[in-house]
């Protein structure tokens, strides 16, 4: 037996001793009475269209699973989301599902669940813990893998073309694995040609209030920009307006880059504001509830689970967004 395994058949051995002595009861398979299976989701916020979306997928495809969910929203903070997961341990939910806004600090929180015997699952964002034992698998994208895509479309746009190109970068929250994987995704890739300058890079918080400001910042700041680059596509509208009220053409003047290809986005490329966005999936309910189903049943699932995505031009924006689920 895999010491998963092992420890899930514990697990299910310690619930069934705390159900026996609690006065609500349970069932011999380990579930919560009613036979539900509790899935506790801790989510990063409500910062963007891609997280709307996300929450939407999840929220929904717990239903359709006869999942009962526990849903929890940290408006962007690790301790919020810290104390949901801890509250999740003392309602001993069967299954903890969390997208860690930032990267790093998760070793002791997780550690408590590990001692409870639930199963972490890892969903949209990684966390850079070095004890891999504490979480069963991570569900979602390759950040870097995007960061490359935004640069391999800016070095085939400018081939051939000489002189410098002045970049601005509006990134994702700081800390977090998005901003850090398509920064350096972007970074190695354009580094090939020293033609290509981040003049500036800041945080917008992946939201479309701060993106504004911030790019209204390098618009004062920065004598030439080419190029915007943002981390996800709320930024990205937001730095629009800015670049509109300061008289300047969005995606001529300046041309633009995203990530997420979220339905506002098409519609802002089908204007000719955004020139190209890569994609993100955000539909990843379904998958999650397959996997907290699993792994509650001790089932061995594999530890990395990636998202498929595409890219988008003006053109396929504006044929795909009729049918855009998110
Ligand atoms: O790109 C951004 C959101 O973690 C992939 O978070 C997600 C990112 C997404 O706020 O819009």
């Amino acid at each position: 037996m895999s010491k998963r395994a092992a420890a899930a058949v514990l697990a299910g051995v310690m619930i069934v001793g705390l159900s026996a002595c609690s006065s609500t009861g349970g069932s011999s398979d380990g579930k919560k009475p009613g036979g539900k299976l509790v899935l506790g989701f801790a989510q990063v916020g409500a910062e963007s269209g891609w997280r709307t979306a996300n929450t939407k997928s999840v929220q929904e495809a717990a239903k359709k699973a006869g999942i009962t969910l526990k849903f929890s929203d940290a408006q962007q903070k690790q301790e919020n989301q810290i104390k949901a997961i801890r509250s999740f341990i003392q309602q001993k939910v069967d299954v903890i599902a969390f997208s860690p806004v930032v990267e790093s600090g998760w070793d002791t929180v997780l550690k408590e669940a590990k001692n409870a015997h639930i199963p972490v699952i890892l969903t949209d964002r990684a966390i850079d813990s070095e004890d891999t034992s504490l979480y069963a698998t991570f569900l979602g994208s390759d950040f870097v893998e995007e960061g490359k895509k935004a640069g391999d479309w800016l070095v085939k746009e400018y081939q051939g073309k000489p002189g410098e190109v002045n970049i601005v970068q509006l990134e994702g929250t700081t800390g977090s694995a998005p901003a850090n994987d398509r920064k350096s995704g972007f970074a190695d890739v354009i580094k090939g040609d020293p033609k290509f300058k981040v003049v500036a890079s800041q945080t917008g918080d992946f939201t479309r209030a701060k993106g504004k400001e911030v790019m209204q910042a390098f618009l004062k700041a920065q004598p030439r920009i080419d190029v915007l680059y943002a981390h996800n596509d709320d930024m990205a509208l937001g730095a629009i307006q800015a670049i509109e009220e300061a008289g300047k053409k969005p995606g001529t003047d300046i041309r633009i880059v995203s990530v997420d290809g979220v339905k506002d986005a098409f519609t802002a490329m089908s204007q000719g504001k955004i020139n190209f966005d890569v994609e993100c999936n955000p539909l990843l309910g379904d998958q999650l509830m397959e996997l907290a189903k699993k792994v509650k049943n001790g089932e061995s699932v594999e530890r990395r689970i990636k998202t498929v995505e595409g890219t988008f031009t003006p053109e396929q924006a504006t044929a795909a967004l009729p049918t855009r689920q998110y």
